[in-house]
């Protein structure tokens, strides 16, 4: 096998490795090496005339190749060895091998797709050299199984050479890094903690309420972007613990501080600071190395502007802020900015969740938690601590078009019963309602839910009514 090499122009492409390209179009074609390739490598202009030349069009292309063998119309590539056996095939005079045809490749326009493709001037110059080669053989891609055919030769010879896909070099480097970590949101009960999240995340993963003391548990809420995940955990509002069930919030808060790449402590630009504002600063300023951002959140509901720089410059007396970022969770304003500046502090890291996960929370939890929210947002202010929500039965009927749910509310005085049930059971059916909306919205699908409203004492101080209704230390 003889490759002529021409390359006028001194492009520093390797001859030798040119020959291996050849040889590997012939390889998996499985022709007899007994041929010989004429190739030439110029510019875009060398092209253009050759093209004006022998194709009547004025145009630079990437590669030109002019077979020599007749192959027909009839042609399939099986037969190459008849059409090479027939008498009036070109042949070198002197060492007698098949004559397949010319290849001639600008040198100019490869290096331009190889950017474009993001991929090797080599990989580029390979593809170009194989693929003429496959001309060369009679091989076409004007039909779709016709190219597929093509594809796969062609590929088949660029690995015989090292340049396959995955381990051609210069395309690995091009796989992008992936970002991956965890931002802890903190702060007082009722700043807009879970707003936030639900607001960031673009799905509701935390129940809302105007009471205080709404979110109980480290709740996950995932950021899913193409090259990140962001994985914001909501707590609970840090309160003085009075009972097992505040130790148990309290102690999520701590637990979600120590393994977090950043804490978001939230304040409610609305409200004066106040002790626990500073305890929390106090807090974080004790945790070393953690970058902690200060949001100041509700700026919506502050027309004057001053207001707002009072509060930041309370928050300036805290050094260990990376940054102070008024936002508005409710109308969105602000975000950007914050998740610029979280950005900066994601680790490179693999995917926690699968890319369709929003939250770790079961599809159980979340419905006892929009029962839970239909319950404060509609009750008065005294019971709504004391209310705990447990899925009992949850089946969908044959068929899957209606779920049947039973729920237990529990309430932590006899008194409160009456309260939660209202007149003629008008409170309960007006939570049952409105949180059966939400289900369905949930899970897709029609639900006949049925609330038992139960008293249970002292609940929130009894370990096995916590453990039943999901608030246990290893969750
Ligand atoms: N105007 C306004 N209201 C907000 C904003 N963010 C939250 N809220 C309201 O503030 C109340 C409390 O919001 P949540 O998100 O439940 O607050 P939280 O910090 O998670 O509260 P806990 O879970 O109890 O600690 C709700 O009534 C929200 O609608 C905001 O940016 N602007
Ligand atoms: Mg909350």
């Amino acid at each position: 096998m003889t490759v002529l090499t021409e390359n006028p122009k001194g492009y520093p492409v390797d001859e030798k490795w040119l020959e291996e390209l050849v040889r590997a179009a012939l390889t998996v074609h499985g022709a007899i090496p007994d041929a010989q390739v004429s190739l030439t490598l110029t510019d875009d202009e060398g092209i253009r005339e050759l093209n004006r030349e022998f194709r009547g069009v004025d145009a630079s292309t990437d590669v030109l190749s002019f077979p020599l063998l007749d192959y027909g119309e009839d042609y399939d590539e099986e037969d190459t060895d008849e059409v090479w056996e027939e008498d009036d095939v070109d042949r070198d005079p002197e060492t007698g091998e098949v004559l397949l045809g010319d290849i001639v490749l600008s040198m100019e326009t490869a290096e331009r797709q190889a950017e474009e493709f993001g991929h090797g001037l080599q990989r580029e110059v390979g593809y170009l050299i194989v693929h003429s080669m496959m001309h060369l053989l009679g091989y076409d891609h004007e039909e779709e199984e016709d190219k597929r055919i093509m594809r796969d030769m062609e590929e088949k010879a660029l690995s015989l050479v090292g340049l396959t896909r995955d381990e051609d070099g210069a395309e690995e480097e091009e796989e992008e890094p992936y970002y991956s970590g965890f931002v802890a949101v903190v702060g007082r009960p009722n700043v807009g903690k879970s707003t936030l999240i639900n607001r960031i995340v673009g799905e509701k993963v935390s129940i809302v309420s105007a009471k205080p003391q709404t979110t109980r548990n480290a709740i996950r809420g995932v950021l899913q972007e193409e090259d990140c995940q962001i994985v914001f955990v909501d707590t609970p509002g840090l309160i003085k613990a009075r009972n097992r069930l505040g130790d148990y919030m309290v102690s999520s808060v701590g637990h979600a501080l120590e393994e977090t790449d950043a804490v978001l402590a939230l304040f409610d630009a609305t409200a004066p600071f106040g002790g626990g504002d500073k305890a929390l600063l106090e807090l974080l300023g004790r945790q070393k190395d953690l970058p902690v951002y200060a949001v100041l959140n509700k700026i919506d509901r502050i027309p004057d502007k001053a207001q707002l720089l009072e509060k930041i410059a309370f928050l300036g007396e805290y050094p260990f802020l990376k940054a102070i970022l008024p936002v508005s969770a409710s109308t969105g304003e602000g975000l950007d900015e914050l998740l610029e500046e979280i950005h900066t502090v994601i680790p490179e890291g693999p995917p926690y969740f699968p890319e369709d996960m929003y939250t770790d929370q079961t599809e159980r939890t979340m419905i006892a938690e929009i029962i839970r929210e239909k319950a404060l947002r509609n009750l008065g202010e005294e019971i709504p601590h004391g209310i705990g929500v447990e899925i009992v039965r949850m089946k969908t009927r044959p068929g899957g078009h209606i779920t049947d749910i039973h729920a237990d509310l529990y309430v932590e005085k006899a008194s409160h019963k009456g309260i939660v049930l209202g007149k003629g059971g008008s409170m309960l059916r007006l939570i049952g309602s409105q949180a059966r909306e939400d289900i369905e919205e949930l899970i897709q699908g029609h639900v006949n839910l049925q609330i038992w409203v139960r008293v249970k004492e002292g609940w929130r101080d009894s370990p096995a009514a916590l453990k039943a209704l999901g608030y246990t230390e290893d969750e």
